[in-house]
């Protein structure tokens, strides 16, 4: 039941290995899509791990 997860961690789906999340990768989910724009903090069109943290 408990996930023992320090800090949210890129999930391996959003990403293909360069440990960002694009903004096509973030359109399989609705959820993260609607929320791209806010967590992109420096505006550059991808989600860092640092920025995907604050989801
Ligand atoms: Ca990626
Ligand atoms: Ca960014």
């Amino acid at each position: 039941m408990i996930d023992a997860e320090p800090a949210k961690l890129i999930d391996a789906r959003y990403t293909d290995g360069d440990g960002v999340i694009s903004q096509a990768e973030a359109s399989i989910d609705s959820e993260l899509m609607s929320q791209f724009t806010e967590l992109d903090t420096d505006q550059n069109g991808e989600l860092s791990e640092d920025e995907f943290s604050k989801a």
